[in-house]
């Protein structure tokens, strides 16, 4: 008998109307049958959300909000490995990435967002005639729809600095990784969250649960990650009630190498940027811009770097990449693959499915592609393809290489490789993007803003950006 995941509402494990499979995308095989939320589980959400906001919940002072999420973060780390098996199985990503990146960063997450509900203070400004303040009141019920391909990670992301300003708050996970959002309720609910706090509803997204929580009269807000067509349906679904959104979405993202970079750092950091996670991390690079005198040495160093990827299960110590999420978003990258081909592009490396033996033969396995040779306007280039793939494009002039790189209609993540740092600084801040790195990639800084523009998204979040997005102000004017 397969095991059942189930929604969570208003503090208790509830079916849903019909069963979905959750499927291990290493080798195929059913990980758990879940309970898929129906219009009336979705309602029944958001009423316990709002009960729970007029209830216990709403009473909750910050302190002893504050107090909550440290235990929640303790909790996550007293359940490591519980929420470590349930990311793998929904995502087949080795556990090593899972260790250090996704479950550790839940507990981060909610440490973060304790700290900085600790040290708030209000704005205030004081002239001869009043004393103005400005409180923060929770936004209410928020919607929080998250992706898959950093399932807890993301989800904590929001629902910590959510939970921390006081709001309640319906999830729904993904449809392909609906495991540790589950797991997550009972982590909170032993750490004290009253009833209604943290709900979960199961999924898809359009005529499904998803929709039925955008489109649900009594959310205060919606916080979304995910692509950027799916984005605006959101918007197109709350606009009616002209509701706030923020929005973390695809990205195309650039890298800039110059001939002056310290090329084995550089080639190092771009084989992460580009290979991390099987390529599916929304900042990971797609487009990477190269100095001419440097070109083919940092592309030699990259191919060697692909040659080197080991598939596998994700508890051998040796495997350093995992599927793709499900065979659906293989035979969407594989499509890719073939455009490149049409293209007129020169593949460098991969371009396959790799022989994993017949164990994982079920898997959604792929190998990465590195492609040269098409111009800045070729599919490949413009499209986001979410898989572990690259283009190299050699460039002459600092002008040329910023031009190129902002030629897009997205405008996530940058990394700028160079070791003269007055033109890092310079070419950093000229890329049009939510967060610009400088020899380095994906490296945070949880209290810093992250989002993007264009087609990337709508708002930023992280410190005092989702104290913004979780509250809304009320000024009080004093006469003195
Ligand atoms: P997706 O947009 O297909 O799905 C994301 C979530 O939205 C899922 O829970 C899905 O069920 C739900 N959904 C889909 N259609 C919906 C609708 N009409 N109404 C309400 N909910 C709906 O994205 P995905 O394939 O799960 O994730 C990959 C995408 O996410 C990539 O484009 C990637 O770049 C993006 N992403 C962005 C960030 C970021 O921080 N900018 C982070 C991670 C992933
Ligand atoms: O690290 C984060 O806080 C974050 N939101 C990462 C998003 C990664 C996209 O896949």
């Amino acid at each position: 008998m397969s095991r059942v995941l189930q929604n969570f509402v208003g503090g208790q494990y509830v079916d849903g109307g019909d069963l979905f499979d959750d499927v291990n995308p290493v080798d195929g095989s059913l990980v758990a049958r879940v309970q898929e939320a129906d219009r009336d589980v979705v309602d029944g959400a958001v009423r316990a959300a709002r009960r729970a906001l007029e209830g216990e919940w709403g009473r909750f002072t910050a302190t002893e909000r504050v107090a909550l999420l440290r235990r929640i973060a303790d909790g996550i780390e007293a359940r490591f490995d519980d929420l470590l098996a349930a990311e793998i199985a929904d995502t087949g990503k080795p556990v090593a990435l899972a260790t250090e990146l996704d479950v550790t960063r839940a507990a981060a997450n909610f440490r973060a967002a304790a700290d900085l509900v600790a040290g708030l203070g209000v704005d205030s400004f004081l002239t001869e005639k009043a004393l103005n303040y400005a409180i923060r009141r929770p936004l209410g019920v928020v919607g929080v729809i998250v992706p898959w391909n950093l399932p807890l990670l993301l989800l904590t992301w929001k629902v910590a600095p959510a939970l921390a300003t006081g709001n309640a708050v319906v999830v729904k996970p993904s449809e392909e990784t609906p495991a540790s959002a589950t797991l997550l309720a009972e982590i909170i609910t032993e750490a004290g969250a009253p009833a209604g706090a943290y709900n979960v509803v199961h999924g898809f997204g359009p005529g499904a649960a998803g929709e039925y929580l955008t489109t649900h009269p009594d959310i205060d807000g919606i916080t979304f990650t995910g692509e950027s067509r799916t984005g605006s349906a959101i918007m197109q679904a709350v606009a009616p009630r002209v509701l706030p959104v923020s929005f973390e979405l695809g990205g195309k993202n650039p890298a800039v190498v110059f001939d002056d970079a310290d090329l084995e750092r550089t080639i190092d950091g771009l084989a992460r940027s580009v290979f991390t996670n099987t390529g599916q991390v929304c900042l990971c690079t797609e487009r990477v811009y190269v100095q001419r005198g440097v070109f083919d040495e940092v592309a030699d160093g990259l191919v060697k770097r692909a040659q080197e990827l080991r598939f596998g299960s994700p508890y051998d110590p040796s495997t350093t990449t995992g599927p793709l999420i499900s065979q659906a978003h293989r035979k969407k990258v594989l499509s890719y693959y073939a455009i490149a081909e049409q293209e007129g592009a020169q593949l460098l490396a991969g371009g396959g499915i790799p022989a994993v033996g017949e164990d994982l033969s079920g898997g959604s396995w792929i190998e990465p592609a590195l492609w040269t040779g098409v111009g800045n306007s070729a599919r490949i280039m413009q499209e986001e393809i979410f898989g572990p793939v690259a283009t190299l494009m050699p460039f002459d002039t600092e002008e040329e290489a910023v031009r190129l790189a902002n030629d897009t209609p997205y405008g996530l993540a940058a990394a700028v490789w160079t070791s003269n740092l007055e033109r890092g600084h310079r070419v950093a801040a000229a890329m049009r993007v939510g967060m610009s790195w400088l020899n380095t990639w994906y490296l945070r800084d949880l209290r810093s803003p992250f989002g993007g523009s264009g087609l990337s998204g709508i708002g930023r979040e992280g410190g005092v950006h989702s104290l913004h997005f979780y509250t809304e102000p009320t000024n009080v004017c004093v006469a003195l």
